[in-house]
Protein backbone atom coordinates (compact mmCIF):
# COMPACT_ATOMS: atom_id res chain seq x y z
CA UNK A 1 0.00 0.00 0.00
CA UNK A 2 2.46 2.35 0.99
CA UNK A 3 4.73 1.37 -2.50
CA UNK A 4 1.73 2.16 -4.20
CA UNK A 5 1.08 5.45 -2.75
CA UNK A 6 4.48 6.82 -3.33
CA UNK A 7 3.97 6.07 -7.46
CA UNK A 8 0.54 8.03 -7.20
CA UNK A 9 0.19 10.64 -9.61
CA UNK A 10 0.31 14.20 -8.53
CA UNK A 11 -2.65 15.83 -6.51
CA UNK A 12 -4.28 17.43 -9.70
CA UNK A 13 -4.33 14.06 -11.44
CA UNK A 14 -6.57 13.67 -8.11
CA UNK A 15 -9.30 16.12 -9.07
CA UNK A 16 -13.26 15.72 -10.32
CA UNK A 17 -14.32 16.83 -14.03
CA UNK A 18 -15.90 19.79 -13.06
CA UNK A 19 -19.98 19.65 -12.70
CA UNK A 20 -22.00 20.24 -15.73
CA UNK A 21 -24.00 23.08 -15.42
CA UNK A 22 -21.16 24.97 -13.88
CA UNK A 23 -22.44 26.43 -10.08
CA UNK A 24 -22.02 29.54 -9.82
CA UNK A 25 -23.60 30.84 -13.26
CA UNK A 26 -26.34 33.50 -12.84
CA UNK A 27 -28.46 33.56 -15.95
CA UNK A 28 -29.09 37.27 -17.51
CA UNK A 29 -26.53 39.52 -17.12
CA UNK A 30 -26.81 44.18 -17.45
CA UNK A 31 -24.56 44.51 -19.81
CA UNK A 32 -23.84 48.74 -21.20
CA UNK A 33 -20.78 50.49 -22.48
CA UNK A 34 -21.41 53.85 -21.20
CA UNK A 35 -18.41 54.46 -19.32
CA UNK A 36 -15.29 53.13 -20.48
CA UNK A 37 -13.02 50.83 -18.63
CA UNK A 38 -9.17 50.80 -18.08
CA UNK A 39 -7.23 47.76 -18.47
CA UNK A 40 -5.34 48.07 -15.13
CA UNK A 41 -8.73 47.43 -13.79
CA UNK A 42 -9.80 44.88 -15.65
CA UNK A 43 -6.45 42.84 -14.56
CA UNK A 44 -7.36 44.18 -11.20
CA UNK A 45 -10.44 42.39 -11.37
CA UNK A 46 -9.36 38.91 -13.01
CA UNK A 47 -6.33 38.47 -10.68
CA UNK A 48 -6.52 34.84 -11.51
CA UNK A 49 -5.62 34.97 -15.03
CA UNK A 50 -1.92 33.74 -16.06
CA UNK A 51 -0.29 35.65 -18.67
CA UNK A 52 -1.56 35.42 -22.06
CA UNK A 53 -5.06 35.29 -20.83
CA UNK A 54 -4.35 31.98 -19.62
CA UNK A 55 -7.04 30.00 -17.24
CA UNK A 56 -8.22 26.74 -15.94
CA UNK A 57 -10.30 26.20 -12.74
CA UNK A 58 -7.87 25.20 -9.52
CA UNK A 59 -10.76 22.83 -7.83
CA UNK A 60 -11.61 20.71 -11.30
CA UNK A 61 -10.72 19.34 -14.23
CA UNK A 62 -12.60 21.80 -16.95
CA UNK A 63 -14.75 20.14 -19.17
CA UNK A 64 -12.84 21.37 -22.42
CA UNK A 65 -9.77 23.33 -23.30
CA UNK A 66 -10.89 26.03 -25.21
CA UNK A 67 -8.89 28.89 -27.18
CA UNK A 68 -11.01 31.96 -27.99
CA UNK A 69 -10.05 33.64 -31.17
CA UNK A 70 -10.78 37.62 -32.25
CA UNK A 71 -10.63 38.77 -35.61
CA UNK A 72 -8.72 42.17 -34.93
CA UNK A 73 -7.27 45.76 -36.05
CA UNK A 74 -8.13 48.97 -34.34
CA UNK A 75 -10.81 47.99 -32.14
CA UNK A 76 -9.17 48.72 -28.55
CA UNK A 77 -12.22 50.12 -26.99
CA UNK A 78 -14.43 47.49 -28.32
CA UNK A 79 -11.67 44.95 -26.75
CA UNK A 80 -11.59 46.38 -23.36
CA UNK A 81 -15.19 45.92 -23.17
CA UNK A 82 -14.76 42.16 -24.69
CA UNK A 83 -11.92 41.41 -21.64
CA UNK A 84 -13.78 43.27 -18.95
CA UNK A 85 -17.19 41.42 -19.55
CA UNK A 86 -15.77 37.47 -20.95
CA UNK A 87 -13.12 37.16 -18.47
CA UNK A 88 -15.40 36.87 -15.66
CA UNK A 89 -17.80 35.03 -17.95
CA UNK A 90 -15.65 32.25 -18.58
CA UNK A 91 -14.13 31.73 -15.56
CA UNK A 92 -17.62 31.89 -14.03
CA UNK A 93 -18.40 28.76 -16.93
CA UNK A 94 -14.90 26.95 -15.74
CA UNK A 95 -13.21 26.99 -18.38
CA UNK A 96 -9.85 25.73 -19.60
CA UNK A 97 -9.24 28.68 -21.88
CA UNK A 98 -7.21 30.98 -23.54
CA UNK A 99 -7.64 34.47 -25.20
CA UNK A 100 -5.86 35.29 -28.99
CA UNK A 101 -6.27 38.61 -30.26
CA UNK A 102 -4.93 38.16 -34.13
CA UNK A 103 -4.12 41.80 -35.00
CA UNK A 104 -3.99 42.24 -39.07
CA UNK A 105 -0.89 44.53 -39.27
CA UNK A 106 -0.56 46.89 -41.77
CA UNK A 107 -3.39 48.92 -44.18
CA UNK A 108 -4.71 46.47 -46.54
CA UNK A 109 -8.35 45.03 -46.43
CA UNK A 110 -9.29 43.41 -43.78
CA UNK A 111 -9.50 39.14 -44.18
CA UNK A 112 -11.51 38.23 -40.89
CA UNK A 113 -11.47 34.20 -42.16
CA UNK A 114 -7.55 34.39 -42.95
CA UNK A 115 -6.98 35.98 -39.44
CA UNK A 116 -9.46 33.32 -37.72
CA UNK A 117 -6.93 30.16 -39.38
CA UNK A 118 -4.23 31.92 -38.07
CA UNK A 119 -5.53 32.17 -34.42
CA UNK A 120 -6.16 28.35 -34.74
CA UNK A 121 -2.42 27.50 -35.90
CA UNK A 122 -1.31 30.29 -32.89
CA UNK A 123 -3.34 29.17 -30.08
CA UNK A 124 -2.11 25.25 -31.23
CA UNK A 125 1.52 26.81 -30.90
CA UNK A 126 0.84 26.92 -26.97
CA UNK A 127 -1.45 24.11 -25.85
CA UNK A 128 -3.18 21.54 -26.46
CA UNK A 129 -6.69 22.93 -27.21
CA UNK A 130 -9.80 20.71 -28.55
CA UNK A 131 -12.24 23.64 -28.75
CA UNK A 132 -12.63 27.25 -30.81
CA UNK A 133 -14.42 29.97 -30.51
CA UNK A 134 -14.32 32.43 -32.77
CA UNK A 135 -15.52 35.56 -32.05
CA UNK A 136 -15.89 39.20 -33.22
CA UNK A 137 -14.49 41.79 -31.10
CA UNK A 138 -17.77 43.52 -30.62
CA UNK A 139 -20.00 40.83 -29.35
CA UNK A 140 -21.10 40.33 -25.71
CA UNK A 141 -23.19 38.06 -24.36
CA UNK A 142 -26.16 38.89 -22.26
CA UNK A 143 -26.25 35.67 -20.58
CA UNK A 144 -23.47 33.57 -18.90
CA UNK A 145 -25.67 29.81 -19.15
CA UNK A 146 -23.77 30.65 -23.20
CA UNK A 147 -21.42 28.62 -22.43
CA UNK A 148 -18.42 29.20 -24.39
CA UNK A 149 -17.46 25.86 -25.56
CA UNK A 150 -18.03 22.92 -28.16
CA UNK A 151 -20.90 20.47 -29.19
CA UNK A 152 -21.30 17.13 -31.06
CA UNK A 153 -21.96 19.28 -34.42
CA UNK A 154 -20.53 22.61 -35.29
CA UNK A 155 -22.12 25.26 -32.75
CA UNK A 156 -23.57 29.19 -33.45
CA UNK A 157 -23.59 31.34 -30.01
CA UNK A 158 -24.64 34.57 -31.55
CA UNK A 159 -28.04 33.92 -32.44
CA UNK A 160 -30.20 37.02 -30.74
CA UNK A 161 -28.55 39.74 -31.43
CA UNK A 162 -30.11 43.59 -30.35
CA UNK A 163 -29.06 44.47 -33.82
CA UNK A 164 -31.05 41.93 -35.27
CA UNK A 165 -33.80 42.76 -32.86
CA UNK A 166 -32.77 39.50 -30.84
CA UNK A 167 -33.89 37.39 -33.94
CA UNK A 168 -31.87 35.69 -36.24
CA UNK A 169 -31.44 37.37 -39.82
CA UNK A 170 -31.51 34.26 -41.44
CA UNK A 171 -31.24 30.45 -40.38
CA UNK A 172 -27.51 29.91 -42.58
CA UNK A 173 -26.15 32.59 -40.61
CA UNK A 174 -22.45 31.25 -38.87
CA UNK A 175 -20.64 34.59 -38.28
CA UNK A 176 -20.31 36.31 -34.66
CA UNK A 177 -19.55 33.92 -32.67
CA UNK A 178 -18.70 30.55 -32.95
CA UNK A 179 -17.61 27.41 -31.97
CA UNK A 180 -15.65 24.51 -33.72
CA UNK A 181 -14.04 21.42 -32.46
CA UNK A 182 -10.30 20.52 -33.84
CA UNK A 183 -12.27 17.93 -35.88
CA UNK A 184 -15.21 19.76 -37.09
CA UNK A 185 -12.59 22.04 -37.99
CA UNK A 186 -10.16 20.24 -39.78
CA UNK A 187 -13.45 18.41 -41.54
CA UNK A 188 -13.73 21.60 -43.46
CA UNK A 189 -10.79 22.77 -44.19
CA UNK A 190 -10.87 25.44 -41.94
CA UNK A 191 -11.77 28.05 -43.33
CA UNK A 192 -11.06 30.40 -47.22
CA UNK A 193 -7.88 32.65 -46.90
CA UNK A 194 -9.64 34.51 -50.04
CA UNK A 195 -12.07 36.81 -48.67
CA UNK A 196 -10.79 40.14 -48.40
CA UNK A 197 -13.32 43.19 -46.76
CA UNK A 198 -16.44 42.60 -45.37
CA UNK A 199 -18.96 39.94 -46.05
CA UNK A 200 -19.54 36.39 -47.58
CA UNK A 201 -16.46 34.75 -45.06
CA UNK A 202 -19.25 33.81 -42.92
CA UNK A 203 -21.24 32.16 -45.58
CA UNK A 204 -18.67 30.25 -46.93
CA UNK A 205 -18.21 29.02 -43.77
CA UNK A 206 -21.73 27.81 -43.41
CA UNK A 207 -21.28 26.55 -47.00
CA UNK A 208 -18.05 23.85 -45.59
CA UNK A 209 -20.28 22.83 -43.53
CA UNK A 210 -23.31 21.51 -44.92
CA UNK A 211 -21.30 20.57 -47.85
CA UNK A 212 -19.50 18.22 -45.13
CA UNK A 213 -23.46 17.25 -43.94
CA UNK A 214 -22.99 18.92 -40.86
CA UNK A 215 -25.52 20.38 -38.99
CA UNK A 216 -25.83 24.07 -37.13
CA UNK A 217 -26.29 23.35 -33.14
CA UNK A 218 -27.53 26.86 -31.43
CA UNK A 219 -28.85 27.80 -27.63
CA UNK A 220 -32.38 29.50 -27.45
CA UNK A 221 -33.35 32.95 -28.17
CA UNK A 222 -33.18 33.81 -24.27
CA UNK A 223 -30.00 32.22 -23.92
CA UNK A 224 -28.59 33.36 -26.34
CA UNK A 225 -28.90 37.01 -26.46
CA UNK A 226 -26.32 39.27 -27.44
CA UNK A 227 -24.88 43.19 -27.27
CA UNK A 228 -22.84 44.44 -30.21
CA UNK A 229 -21.54 47.54 -29.05
CA UNK A 230 -22.78 50.40 -31.95
CA UNK A 231 -20.07 51.07 -34.51
CA UNK A 232 -19.51 52.20 -38.41
CA UNK A 233 -17.86 49.84 -40.98
CA UNK A 234 -14.36 50.45 -41.12
CA UNK A 235 -11.91 51.57 -43.39
CA UNK A 236 -10.35 49.04 -45.06
CA UNK A 237 -13.37 46.70 -44.64
CA UNK A 238 -15.45 48.19 -47.50
CA UNK A 239 -17.83 44.91 -48.63
CA UNK A 240 -16.09 42.62 -51.12
CA UNK A 241 -17.59 42.59 -54.17
CA UNK A 242 -16.44 39.10 -55.08
CA UNK A 243 -17.90 37.25 -52.40
CA UNK A 244 -20.96 36.33 -54.19
CA UNK A 245 -18.49 34.68 -57.01
CA UNK A 246 -16.36 32.91 -54.46
CA UNK A 247 -19.49 31.67 -52.63
CA UNK A 248 -20.74 29.83 -55.88
CA UNK A 249 -17.56 28.09 -55.92
CA UNK A 250 -17.12 27.12 -52.27
CA UNK A 251 -17.99 23.44 -53.23
CA UNK A 252 -14.98 23.77 -56.16
CA UNK A 253 -12.34 25.65 -54.11
CA UNK A 254 -12.80 24.12 -50.46
CA UNK A 255 -10.52 21.50 -50.25
CA UNK A 256 -7.63 23.36 -51.67
CA UNK A 257 -8.31 26.88 -50.06
CA UNK A 258 -8.28 27.14 -46.16
CA UNK A 259 -5.94 25.47 -43.22
CA UNK A 260 -3.85 23.47 -46.12
CA UNK A 261 -3.17 26.72 -47.71
CA UNK A 262 -2.46 29.09 -45.31
CA UNK A 263 0.47 31.73 -45.60
CA UNK A 264 1.60 34.53 -43.13
CA UNK A 265 4.20 35.92 -41.48
CA UNK A 266 4.50 36.67 -37.32
CA UNK A 267 5.31 40.44 -37.00
CA UNK A 268 5.21 39.78 -33.08
CA UNK A 269 3.33 38.48 -30.41
CA UNK A 270 2.73 40.31 -26.76
CA UNK A 271 1.92 38.82 -24.02
CA UNK A 272 -0.32 40.07 -21.62
CA UNK A 273 -2.17 39.26 -18.56
CA UNK A 274 -5.51 39.29 -20.05
CA UNK A 275 -4.57 38.18 -23.69
CA UNK A 276 -1.73 37.10 -26.18
CA UNK A 277 -1.98 39.13 -28.82
CA UNK A 278 -0.42 37.58 -32.35
CA UNK A 279 -0.04 40.77 -34.70
CA UNK A 280 0.52 39.13 -38.42
CA UNK A 281 1.02 40.13 -41.88
CA UNK A 282 -1.41 38.34 -44.26
CA UNK A 283 -0.75 39.30 -47.28
CA UNK A 284 -2.67 39.78 -50.18
CA UNK A 285 -4.78 38.08 -52.63
CA UNK A 286 -2.55 36.41 -55.19
C1 LIG B 1 -20.98 40.64 -39.47
C2 LIG B 1 -20.77 39.29 -38.79
C3 LIG B 1 -19.26 39.03 -38.68
C4 LIG B 1 -18.63 39.00 -40.06
C5 LIG B 1 -18.97 40.31 -40.77
C6 LIG B 1 -18.60 40.28 -42.23
C7 LIG B 1 -22.55 38.74 -37.24
C8 LIG B 1 -23.13 38.99 -35.94
N1 LIG B 1 -21.37 39.34 -37.48
O1 LIG B 1 -20.47 41.62 -38.56
O2 LIG B 1 -18.99 37.81 -38.01
O3 LIG B 1 -19.08 37.88 -40.78
O4 LIG B 1 -20.37 40.63 -40.75
O5 LIG B 1 -17.23 40.23 -42.43
O6 LIG B 1 -23.10 38.03 -38.05
N2 LIG B 1 -12.69 43.79 -37.35
C9 LIG B 1 -11.70 44.57 -36.75
N3 LIG B 1 -11.22 45.67 -37.40
C10 LIG B 1 -11.66 46.04 -38.63
C11 LIG B 1 -12.67 45.25 -39.23
C12 LIG B 1 -13.18 44.14 -38.57
O7 LIG B 1 -11.27 44.28 -35.62
O8 LIG B 1 -11.17 47.05 -39.16
C13 LIG B 1 -13.13 42.53 -36.69
C14 LIG B 1 -13.86 42.74 -35.39
O9 LIG B 1 -13.65 41.62 -34.56
C15 LIG B 1 -15.29 42.83 -35.87
C16 LIG B 1 -15.30 41.71 -36.93
O10 LIG B 1 -14.03 41.82 -37.56
O11 LIG B 1 -16.23 42.61 -34.85
C17 LIG B 1 -16.44 41.80 -37.96
O12 LIG B 1 -16.46 43.10 -38.57
P1 LIG B 1 -17.71 44.10 -38.33
O13 LIG B 1 -18.01 44.17 -36.88
O14 LIG B 1 -17.42 45.38 -39.01
O15 LIG B 1 -18.86 43.36 -39.14
P2 LIG B 1 -20.44 43.20 -38.77
O16 LIG B 1 -20.77 43.82 -37.49
O17 LIG B 1 -21.24 43.60 -39.94
MN1 LIG C 1 -19.74 44.17 -35.67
Amino acid sequence: LSALNKSAPPTDAKLDRCPDPPPALVGPLRIEFSDPVSMDTIRAENPNLREGGRYKPKDCIALQKVAIIIPFRNRDEHLKFWLYYLHPILQRQQLDYGVYVINQDGEFRFNRAKLLNIGYVEALKDYDYECFIFSDVDLIPMDDRNIYKCSSQPRHLSVAIDKFGFRLPYTQIFGGVSALTKEQYLHINGFSNNYWGWGGEDDDIYKRLAFKRMFISRPNSIVGRYRMIVHHRDEKNEPNPESFNNLMRTLQTMNKDGANSLVYQIVRVEKDQLYTKVTVDVGKPA
